[in-house]
């Protein structure tokens, strides 16, 4: 068994990559399971990843690499003892020190013989300036333990630009092997597997995790023991509204596009104004009964973007609803959740659609 983990910075591309790679194994006849952990209560990519057909469990409300490390083992243990899965990718959430949780997967002393890949960290190319302006210290903390750091969607970023960004990075973390990749870029993907066919270097880390571990098993070493929630200064809220399907009937899919992008727009507006450069993600997933819309923004600059809109599979007893996960710096929580309320409330009540959370 492989077991891949993937970091990086809030929207910095880690879904988009790993159902690629979740799909690309499954296209070997290789059996996949992803664990994804959201910060929020409510998750998104869970969802977003089962639509690919591929083995989904999805964490939670904080991060498995400080407050959720015991849910992290539980839910490990469950997929290796119901599934089995040939590879296991696991996905962080974006405000998570990747390093900790590959560092918690070596010291539980699984049962099962696997291979840990090197521990791969997205970095965004196309937000480099904002990540180093609003966040430097803590995307640094991020870098500082990867062993592969992939410079993300690279199709957005000005060529000469790419170097410059490659270069600031080694800065960061001489050790690590830096790549680039972007989801427009099959060759970039094709790379970053041959790279994770390798395997981490993890005699040296259990070197180092061994100096550090205390009586009961938990890790000592400075730093990791943080909050990384709280370290990383962003402030979240994620919030579901399952709404009334009678009151859908008469909305068309250009309706519930115009919805998602109501939406977005009202909470994007409100958080720039406490906010004004902010960095993060805001994700909308809206399931109408008949389409999925889902639309993703991770800067206070960019324009909303479409990930895609689908005809629902028609298999699924789920109610239409409506999910918002937004996690966002320079803002509190408590501000975060009044924005994105307001905003869901206005939008559901004035297209008449009847709702609870
Ligand atoms: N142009 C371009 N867009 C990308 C690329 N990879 C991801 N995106 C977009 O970036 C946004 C965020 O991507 P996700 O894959 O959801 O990022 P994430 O790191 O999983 O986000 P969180 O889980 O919320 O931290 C989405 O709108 C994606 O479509 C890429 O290589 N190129
Ligand atoms: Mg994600």
């Amino acid at each position: 068994m492989k077991i891949i983990v993937v970091g990086g910075f809030l929207g910095s591309g880690k879904t988009t990559a790993l159902v690629r790679l979740g799909t690309y194994y499954s296209s070997l006849g290789k059996s996949v399971g992803i664990i994804v952990n959201e910060i929020g209560e409510i998750g998104i990519d869970g969802d977003i990843i089962s639509q690919y057909g591929l083995e989904t469990k999805e964490i939670t409300s904080g991060c498995i690499c400080c407050s959720l490390k015991t849910s992290l083992r539980a839910t490990l243990l469950l997929m290796i003892e119901n599934y089995n899965p040939d590879v296991i990718i696991i996905e962080s959430t974006g405000v998570a020190y990747p390093g900790a949780i590959r560092d918690e997967i070596m010291l539980m002393n699984l049962s099962t013989e696997y291979d840990m890949a090197p521990l791969l960290t997205l970095f965004d190319g196309s937000r480099f300036k904002q990540i180093l302006k609003e966040i430097k210290n803590f995307a640094a903390q991020q870098l500082a333990q990867a062993e592969v750091i992939a410079v993300s969607k690279t199709d957005l970023v000005e060529p000469p630009m790419i170097p410059i960004i490659e270069a600031a990075v080694q800065q960061i973390n001489p050790k690590a092997e830096i790549m680039t990749l972007s989801s427009k870029n099959p060759e970039s993907l094709a790379r970053l597997i041959d790279i994770l066919e390798r395997s981490s270097d993890t005699d040296s880390h259990l070197v180092e995790l061994k100096k550090v571990i205390s009586d009961d098993g938990s890790l000592l070493m400075a730093g990791k023991r943080d909050n990384s929630i709280a370290a990383s200064g962003v402030g979240s809220f994620s919030a579901e509204y399952i709404l009334d399907e009678n009151s859908l009937m008469s909305l068309n899919d250009s309706d519930f596009e115009q919805i998602a992008k109501d939406l977005m727009s009202q909470i994007r507006e409100n958080v720039i104004e406490k906010s004004p450069d902010f960095l993060g993600h805001i994700k909308l997933f809206l399931e109408s009964g008949s389409a999925l819309y889902k639309i993703s923004l991770t800067t206070a600059e960019e324009d909303p973007i479409y990930d895609f809109i689908l005809p629902a599979n028609g298999t699924s007893d789920t109610k239409p609803n409506l999910k918002i996960l937004s996690a966002v710096t320079g803002i509190s929580s408590m501000d975060v959740q009044e924005i994105v309320q307001k905003a869901a409330e206005n939008v559901l009540n004035e297209n008449e659609i009847v709702f609870s959370v």
